[in-house]
C-alpha cells in the first residue's frame, strides 16, 4: 500500500515538472527578474550619468547617489536567493529553452561580480570605483600652472614641434596618475576578492569568461595577434623613429621612441604623423562645427537604412566640451550608454572638429545603433548586448574606417571628386591607426591587467611593469625615469573604469577588417582600400544581421553565419600587405631596434 502511495506521489511530482511546466516557471522568474533588474539598472545608469557629466569639486551628492544606486543593483543581482534559484534551474538545463539558459547564465555572471556573501567587499568596491572616476575626471590638468583640457593636451601632442613644449604637455597628462595610485591598489584587491566568492580565480579571468574562453586561451590569442602584425609594426616603428627625429630636428635617432614624441598620450594612435595631400581630413574638418560632425555621423547610418536618432538622444546626451567657466567638469573620454536597456540611449563625448573626434563619433554611434538594432521584443532584456564585447566595439570603428576613405569623402563633397592622392601614403596613415593599436591593446594593456589581477602584481611594481611592457610591445620609453610615485597605467581611462577588458578593442579591430573585407568583396564589389558604403542598404542589412541578434547567438556561430569565417587577423594582414614592401624600401639602410620576432 505504502509503495503504491509513493509511486503515485512520484508520478504526481514528476507529472508536475514536465519541461513545459518547468519552462513556464523559469520564464516567470526571468520576467520578474528582468523587470526589477531594468528598474535598478536605470536608476544606476542615471546616477552614473550624473556622476560622469557633472563633477563638482567638494560636492559629494552625486557620488552618494551613485553609490546607493549601485549598491541596490548589486544587492539584487548578487542576492543569495537569486543565485540559488538560478543555480537550481540550471541544474535542469536540458529541460529548458536555449534562450532561457542563456538568460540564466547572464544572471549568474552578473551575480559573480557582486555576491551577497561578500556584501562589505562589494560596498567597498563600489565606493572605490566611484571615487576613482571622480578623481580621474575631476582632475585639473595644468601646464605652466594654467588649467588645460585633455583636448588642449592632445592638440599639443598632435601639432607642436618644440620638444620642450611637447614634454611639458606629456608630463602634465601623467600627473593625474599620482592621485589614482592608491585607488588602483584598492581596486586590484577588491575586484579580485569580489569575484573569488563565486569561484572565479581573479577579476581578469572573470571578464575574459564572458567570451566563453579561458584566460590562458585569451592571452595566447592576444599574443598571437601581436606576433602576426609584428613585422609591420617593426617597420612602422623604424619609420617613425627616423621621420620624427627629422621632424624635431634631432640629429641622433633614438633606439626607442620617447613617449612625448608621439601624437597620443599613450602612443596608441600615430595617425597624425602622416598627412596625405588632397585628403587632409583634419584641415577640412577644422572648418566645420562639432554639431556638423555629429550630424554627419548620424547621416551615414541613416543612409544605410538605420532610423534617425530619437529626439531624446539629442536632448539627453552630453556631446560637446564644457565651457571653461562651467564650474564643474565631466568625463572627457567618449562613451555610449544604453541607460534603461530600452529607448533611453545617450552618448557622452567632448567633440571638437578634428579627424580624431570624427572617427570617435562614428565609433560611439556604432554602439548606439547596436543598441537600437537589438532593442525590440524579440531580444530579451538580459541578452541586449553585443554577440561579444568586441563585436560591440567593432561596428562603429568599421564605420569610422569607411567614413575616411576617399570615395566616401568625395561623395560627401569633403574632397574634390577628381583629387589625386597617394594611395600608399593613405594606407600608411591607416596603419598608423590600426596596426599601431595592436601591440598597445593586445600587448601592453592586456598584459598589464593580466599581471595586475591574475598574477597579483605587487603595488611597488606597477610603474616598472608598465614601462617594461610599453618598451617591449610598443618600443616606446618614458622621457625620463618614472618612479613608483607615478602610476602611469592609471592615466588610461579603462584601467580605472573598464577594468580587464581592453583586449575587446584589439579583437574588435581584427573583426572590423573581417567585416570590411566581406562587405567590399561580397556586397559592394569595391577595392577595400577605396570604398563608399554611403547609401548602401545592403551594407545596412548586413550590419543588422550582425547586430540584431544581440547576445542571443553564440558569437562564433554568428560569425560563421554572417561571414562564414572564424575570427582571424588574416583580413587585417591582407589589407595592409602592400605596405610591408613599401616600408622595407623606405627603411633601407636604417637601424632596426625591435627584435624580428617577439
Ligand atoms: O575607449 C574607446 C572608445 C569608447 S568605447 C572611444 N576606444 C579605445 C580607447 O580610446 O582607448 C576606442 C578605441 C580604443
Ligand atoms: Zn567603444
Amino acid at each position: 500500500m505504502r509503495k503504491i502511495f509513493l509511486f503515485i506521489t512520484m508520478l504526481f511530482l514528476a507529472g508536475c515538472e514536465t519541461p513545459a511546466n518547468l519552462q513556464q516557471e523559469v520564464q516567470k522568474f526571468i520576467d520578474a527578474y528582468s523587470q526589477e533588474y531594468q528598474q535598478l539598472y536605470y536608476t544606476s545608469s542615471r546616477a552614473e550619468w550624473a556622476s560622469n557629466t557633472r563633477i563638482v569639486e567638494g560636492d559629494s551628492s552625486n557620488a552618494i547617489a551613485t553609490r546607493k544606486a549601485n549598491e541596490a543593483l548589486a544587492n539584487f543581482t548578487g542576492s543569495v536567493k537569486n543565485i540559488e534559484t538560478i543555480q537550481n534551474f540550471l541544474k535542469k538545463r536540458e529541460k529548458l529553452l536555449p534562450l532561457q539558459i542563456k538568460q540564466l547564465e547572464v544572471m549568474l555572471y552578473l551575480a559573480a561580480n557582486n555576491p551577497q556573501t561578500v556584501t562589505e567587499l562589494v560596498k567597498e568596491r563600489i565606493k572605490a570605483e566611484t571615487e576613482q572616476v571622480e578623481k580621474l575626471y575631476g582632475f585639473d590638468f595644468q601646464i605652466n600652472k594654467k588649467s588645460v583640457s585633455t583636448n588642449d593636451i592632445d592638440a599639443i601632442l598632435n601639432e607642436e614641434t618644440n620638444l620642450k613644449k611637447r614634454l611639458q604637455a606629456w608630463e602634465a597628462s601623467k600627473e593625474v596618475g599620482k592621485n589614482l595610485r592608491s585607488g588602483l591598489i584598492k581596486l586590484q584587491h577588491l575586484r579580485n576578492q569580489t569575484v573569488e566568492a563565486l569561484g572565479y580565480p581573479d577579476y581578469f579571468s572573470y571578464q575574459v569568461s564572458d567570451f566563453g574562453i579561458g584566460t590562458e586561451e585569451m592571452m595566447k590569442l592576444n599574443r598571437q595577434l601581436v606576433s602576426e602584425i609584428w613585422p609591420l609594426y617593426r617597420e612602422l616603428h623604424t619609420y617613425a623613429r627616423y621621420e620624427l627625429a627629422k621632424k624635431y630636428g634631432e640629429k641622433k635617432v633614438p633606439d626607442y621612441l620617447p613617449a612625448h614624441w608621439l601624437p597620443n598620450r599613450w602612443g596608441q594612435d600615430w595617425t597624425t604623423l602622416v598627412t596625405v595631400k588632397g585628403m587632409d581630413l583634419d584641415a577640412i574638418l577644422r572648418t566645420k562645427t562639432s554639431e556638423w560632425i555629429m550630424q554627419q555621423g548620424e547621416q551615414f547610418y541613416i543612409s544605410l537604412g538605420f532610423p534617425s536618432l530619437p529626439q531624446s538622444f539629442w536632448e539627453k546626451s552630453s556631446l560637446y566640451p564644457l565651457p571653461q567657466d562651467a564650474g564643474y567638469k565631466k568625463n572627457n573620454h567618449a562613451s555610449a550608454w544604453h541607460m534603461d536597456l530600452n529607448q533611453d540611449i545617450r552618448s557622452l563625448m567632448s567633440v571638437i572638429p578634428n579627424a580624431e573626434w570624427y572617427e570617435t563619433v562614428h565609433h560611439e554611434l556604432g554602439h548606439i545603433y547596436y543598441y537600437v538594432a537589438y532593442t525590440n521584443q524579440n531580444i530579451p532584456l538580459l541578452l541586449r548586448g553585443g554577440a561579444n564585447r568586441a563585436f560591440h566595439e567593432a561596428i562603429g570603428s568599421l564605420m569610422g574606417l569607411a567614413a575616411m576613405q576617399k570615395p566616401f569623402l568625395a561623395q560627401k563633397n569633403l574632397i574634390p571628386a577628381d583629387s589625386k592622392t597617394d594611395e600608399m601614403k593613405t594606407l600608411l596613415k591607416e596603419s598608423l591607426n590600426y596596426i599601431i593599436f595592436m601591440p598597445w591593446s593586445c600587448g601592453v594593456m592586456t598584459e598589464f591587467e593580466y599581471e595586475l589581477y591574475t598574477n597579483r602584481l605587487p603595488a611597488e611594481q606597477f610603474n616598472q611593469k608598465w614601462w617594461e611592457l610599453v618598451q617591449k610591445y610598443q618600443g616606446i620609453v618614458p622621457p625620463s625615469t618614472r618612479g613608483e610615485e607615478y602610476c602611469d597605467p592609471s592615466t588610461k581611462t579603462h584601467i580605472n573604469d573598464d577594468a580587464a577588458q581592453y583586449y575587446d578593442y584589439g579583437l574588435s579591430y581584427v573583426l572590423l577588417f573581417q567585416f570590411h573585407e566581406y562587405i567590399t568583396k561580397n556586397i559592394l564589389q569595391q577595392n577595400p582600400h577605396s570604398t563608399n558604403y554611403y547609401d548602401s542598404k545592403e551594407v545596412g542589412e548586413f550590419l543588422k544581421k550582425v547586430m540584431g541578434p544581440g547576445k542571443t547567438q553564440d558569437w562564433r556561430q554568428l560569425l560563421q553565419a554572417t561571414i562564414g569565417q572564424e575570427m582571424s587577423a588574416q583580413s587585417m594582414l591582407n589589407y595592409f600587405q602592400p605596405l610591408l614592401d613599401y616600408l622595407k624600401k623606405a627603411n633601407k639602410g636604417r637601424k632596426y631596434t625591435l627584435p624580428e620576432t617577439l
